[in-house]
């Protein structure tokens, strides 16, 4: 068999499709052409050849395309659940009192640490099953919830399991600095020594952890001692990001801009100094619209300033049993627009583009390009704004991981599209 005619017995198209690329929506009708897992070509419909309509095969007609999606803040392994805790934020407890109980983020320490890596596996592996049959194709998920180097190890192992028995690409952030073990309270900075000395280097000796994450807030650790991890992190050569200006403004984005984090993620309280820091320093501003939701803050993020100074704004669900119980991405597309005001562009942009800038994955990931990977969703919608306009599961028609049809549905009860 000759060469040519190999390749284009395998080409696939995907024709007369809305197309969203991570930056954009194209205003003509386009076609996805796939050949060999990559995207051989990105064209407008009337200009397809008629010979690779006869040859090749259609595999998808009208609908919306998109990148992969990208969740790129999550902490998806974790043992146990908090449903007890909402009900008491929901007679009034607040969830920094819970977390000044020694419940919160630490309930779920016990139950993680309790649970063995098998145990860990099975529960966050149809968390990610919902993720993935949502269009999502790459999830960063974060230690944190260990906080001993033998447990962080366990659950950075599980993450990455996750990653080699699902088609999905997992990232991983050891987040050592979520919370201070109750073996270390009252010494916060031994429990950092012990981090930076002791458990960072060892997650870097066996490659477990693609980035650092600090949790920077009055209910956690100190912008010096969130420097000190970061030092340790620089040392070994690994990028960093911060949970930063969540429930207060502590200056941890000044802090990740001066090592130029990857992303600063929550930021409700970042104020006009922060903005200034960040803006120059590459790093992404991640908006988490669920823990906002969740814990029903007011305090919105400056959406308009971080607009004004051309910062990059990522969408994440920031799945955790406590702050964000959800593992849904799309939902986050809508909140993002009906909390933060941002346009479904922007939205779609945050969980594509920008959600990849926000793991150092941009050269490969969150953009549908001729040449790259072909890693994509084909929607059951007209129009990309509809993914943020309506809350609404089931719309994946087909979703295309490395050249691999892995999710094949008619989505729904509709059949919008003829095949
Ligand atoms: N901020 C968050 O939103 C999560 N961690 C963090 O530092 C919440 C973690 C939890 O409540 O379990
Ligand atoms: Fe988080």
């Amino acid at each position: 068999m000759s060469h040519t005619t190999k390749a284009s017995g395998q080409r696939q198209l995907w024709h007369q499709v809305t197309l969203f690329d991570g930056a954009r929506t194209h205003d003509t009708p386009m076609t996805v052409v796939m050949n060999e897992g990559r995207i051989e070509r990105l064209l407008p419909s009337e200009q397809v050849p008629t010979q690779w309509l006869e040859d090749g095969s259609i595999a998808g007609q009208g609908g919306v395309i998109t990148p992969g999606l990208i969740d790129c803040h999550t902490h998806l392994v974790f043992g146990g659940n908090r449903a007890n805790e909402f009900e008491q934020r929901l007679e009034g407890v607040s969830y920094a009192d819970i977390a000044a109980q020694g419940g919160g983020i630490l309930s779920t320490v016990n139950a993680t640490r309790a649970a063995t890596e098998d145990e860990l596996f099975a529960s966050a592996k149809p968390r990610l099953e919902a993720l993935i049959a949502d269009g999502v194709t790459t999830v960063e998920i974060k230690s944190g919830y260990g906080l001993s180097l033998g447990h962080e190890r366990k659950m950075l192992r599980v993450a990455r399991r996750l990653g080699s028995e699902l088609p999905v690409d997992i990232v991983t952030t050891f987040l050592g600095a979520h919370a201070l073990p109750p073996e270390y309270k009252g010494r916060a900075d031994d429990y950092i020594t012990e981090v930076c000395e002791h458990m960072l280097p060892a997650i870097a000796a066996e490659q477990l952890a693609d980035a650092v994450d600090v949790f920077c807030e009055n209910i956690a650790f100190t912008t010096a001692q969130c420097e000190r991890v970061f030092q340790a992190a620089q040392k070994l050569g690994l990028s960093v990001k911060g949970h930063v200006e969540q429930l207060s403004n502590q200056h941890g984005s000044e802090l990740c801009a001066r090592y130029q984090a990857l992303s600063v993620d929550h930021i409700e309280w970042l104020d006009d100094t922060g903005i200034e820091a960040i803006k120059d320093s590459g790093t992404v501003a991640t908006l988490l619209p669920g823990a906002f939701y969740t814990l029903r803050d007011t305090k919105v993020p400056p959406i308009e300033q971080l607009r004004k100074a051309g910062i990059p704004m990522a969408i994440a669900t920031d799945a955790n049993p406590g702050s964000s119980p959800i593992f849904q991405l799309t939902l986050m597309l809508n909140m993002a627009c009906t909390l933060f005001r941002l346009t479904p562009t922007e939205a779609l942009q945050g969980v594509t583009s920008n959600a990849a800038r926000a793991l150092g994955i941009h050269y490969t990931h969150g953009t549908l390009a001729e040449g790259r990977t072909a890693t994509f969703c084909h929607w059951q919608v007209e129009h990309p704004a509809e993914l943020a306009y309506s809350i609404q599961p089931n719309r994946l028609r087909q979703r295309v991981y490395k050249g691999q049809i892995t999710h094949n549905s008619q989505g729904g009860s509709g059949h919008l599209f003829e095949m």
